[in-house]
């Protein structure tokens, strides 16, 4: 009943590479762990490669491996130039780039540019006044009339991105350095050049390694606004907790672009990708615009900001309207329809699992909403990044304990809410929705025990699930959300529309459905999902005609349409095409 492009069918792919592509993201201490110490590592992955594979991906992305004292989950690098221990050695480096290339993924390494850990010699020598690489970071006196220490001293007013004064007292210098995260993360000072050539080269040297691209940490809070003074206090914290204060400095875009020239993003044909706080489409499209030569794509997360109080904190849960999940992504598809590129995602190392937070994760619902979550996400205009697991339809980690988190800001933000008095049952649901361990529980690779993860104790719980949630049987059911994942990347990879089709959104305020068309004329594709777990009936009239067209794919069989409607069963997806490049149906 449904129809893929023939197997034979070509497309002429688009230049460069990574319009093309599939990423999926994997956070290497969740992933497979081969020694069983609890931990996964860079040769748990070598052994994955073959499923890597078979999935489909085209890039793998790595969460950080470098040496790291792990304060964030090596998000705090101490050396740029080799392996953390706890992942393995530079030869387990090399060996896992050998069997990714060997079945054609590529490599794609975690920059963190914005700090390092204090624990980097960088750091270490920069405590000295007297050490020329003092400048490195920022280094600040007490705020004037104030005794170094005391509370309030703080240079400015400025909050973590993890709570807590952004500004850390240093007692043998007598100054405090700034950490927009942990106070094991100090930021490095982009103004000095030679922090800026010390990481180009570093970055050189991961290339000649063979690594075919990077994904920037913070990439927007590089470029400080000078001086540094106080925004505006919160009556709670009494903290400044506006991110925008050190967002996109004045030489965001100067600096972005020597990094593009002087690692060289074109010529060794790189895939580069901004994470960028609080992004909007205009600064995206700004930082990758083709003449701009700053970025192939950026992460933004307005569709991540949706199930929180507006203008709050991502911990004050509020119902998630599909109607503003729809517009926030068509405006981000309609800013960069012309010039710049698309990064596509639900899920990553930091956000829960998209199955228990966007879908339904209840026995009845979590299959056909993780593939419908899918097909709505795949087949949008821009490069797909899957996170690890989101294949299988892993749910969050339906932790109850705070002794079950491992995560810093989860940690950070329990001690400082129950500080405030606020009571224990809200807190734990805002961590039990909202947590980063939600993502980091172990991949689930079969049903036994520690899921085939690891022989050991893993380092972090699991939601229990993995009887019914595990790589093992996905692979080997047809029906799986797995093979569901494994068809719309093998369909992308063959659809000229997948790839180039202009993207309009249709039915925008439905509260249910989430429909979209690529391309027009006689070259569509229409993407329509329940989003719900109702039956809902769409009349035809507000439908393109492709509708008669036998289905692509789908999530539930045959299409139930009538003369006048088309009746979509809970969390179904169906997409149409006529006239794509493989000529179907036309
Ligand atoms: O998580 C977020 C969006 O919901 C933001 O807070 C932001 O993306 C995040 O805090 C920045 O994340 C990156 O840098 C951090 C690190 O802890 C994260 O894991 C990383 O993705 C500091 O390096
Ligand atoms: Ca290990």
């Amino acid at each position: 009943m449904f129809r893929m492009p023939p197997r034979e069918a070509t497309i002429v792919p688009m230049s460069p590479w990574w319009k093309n592509a599939v990423v999926y993201q994997i956070y290497p201490r969740s992933f497979a762990d081969s020694n069983g110490d609890g931990i996964g590592d860079l040769a748990g992955i070598t052994d994955k490669a073959d499923y890597l594979a078979q999935l489909g991906a085209d890039a793998v992305w790595l969460s950080p491996v470098y040496t790291s004292p792990q304060d964030d989950n090596g998000y705090d690098i101490s050396d740029y130039d080799d392996i953390d221990p706890l992942f393995g050695t530079l030869a387990d480096f090399d060996a896992m780039v050998a069997a990714l290339h060997a079945r054609g993924i590529k490599v794609i390494m975690d920059q963190v540019l914005n700090h390092t850990s204090d624990e980097h010699a960088w750091f270490q020598a920069s405590r000295d006044k007297a050490s020329d690489k003092r400048d490195w970071y920022l280094w600040r006196p007490a705020r004037e009339g104030f005794e170094p220490g005391a509370p309030g001293a703080e240079p400015t007013n400025w909050s973590s991105f993890f709570g807590g004064p952004a500004w850390e007292y240093d007692p043998t210098s007598g100054e405090y350095y700034l950490h927009l995260f942990s106070r094991k993360q100090p930021d490095l000072n982009w103004e000095n050049p030679a922090v800026r050539a010390e990481l180009v080269a570093m970055m050189r040297r991961w290339i000649d390694r063979g690594v075919d691209g990077f994904r920037f940490d913070v990439l927007n809070l590089i470029s400080k606004t000078y001086p540094l003074v106080d925004g505006v206090a919160d009556p709670v914290t009494g903290l400044c907790m506006d991110p925008t204060m050190v967002l996109e400095g004045p030489r965001l875009s100067e600096f972005i672009q020597e990094l593009n020239r002087e690692v060289g993003f074109d010529e060794s044909d790189l895939l580069t990708v901004g994470e960028f706080v609080m992004a909007t489409p205009e600064t995206a499209w700004k930082h990758t615009a083709d003449s701009h030569k700053e970025l192939g794509m950026v992460f933004g997360f307005d569709h991540m900001f949706l199930d929180q109080r507006e203008g709050g904190m991502k911990w004050e849960l509020a119902p998630l309207e599909l109607p503003r999940l729809k517009q926030a992504l068509a405006k981000w598809q309609d800013a960069l329809a012309s010039s710049g590129w698309n990064t596509l995602f639900w899920e990553n190392h930091d956000q829960p699992r998209s199955v228990s937070r966007f879908g339904d994760d209840r026995p009845e619902f979590r299959v056909a909403s993780a593939k419908t979550l899918g097909t709505t996400m795949m087949l949008m205009r821009g490069t797909p990044y899957l996170y690890q697991g989101q294949e299988l339809g892993m749910t969050n980690a339906g932790f109850t304990e705070i002794e079950q988190y491992r995560d810093l800001e989860g940690l950070n933000m329990h001690t400082m809410a129950t500080g405030l008095g606020l009571p224990q049952p809200f807190v734990m649901a805002a961590l039990a929705a909202k947590g980063r361990d939600n993502a980091r529980t172990p991949m689930q690779w079969d049903a036994t025990p520690t899921a085939g993860f690891t022989t050991g104790t893993p380092w972090i719980g699991m939601p229990g699930n993995q009887a019914e949630i595990n790589a093992l049987d996905e692979v080997a059911d047809p029906d799986s959300v797995f093979n569901h994942y494994r068809q719309l990347i093998d369909f992308r990879r063959r659809s000229s529309l997948a790839h180039e089709g202009h993207f309009a959104l249709l039915l925008p305020d439905d509260p249910a459905v989430f429909a979209y068309t690529r391309g027009d004329g006689g070259q569509a594709m229409l993407v329509i999902a329940n989003w719900s777990t109702d039956e809902v009936t769409v009349s035809r009239d507000s439908l393109p005609a492709m509708v008669h067209a036998r289905p692509t794919l789908g999530t539930h069989g045959d299409p139930l349409l009538g003369a006048d409607a088309l009746v979509l069963r809970p969390w179904e997806s169906i997409v149409y095409c006529i006239g794509d490049a493989w000529r179907l149906d036309s």
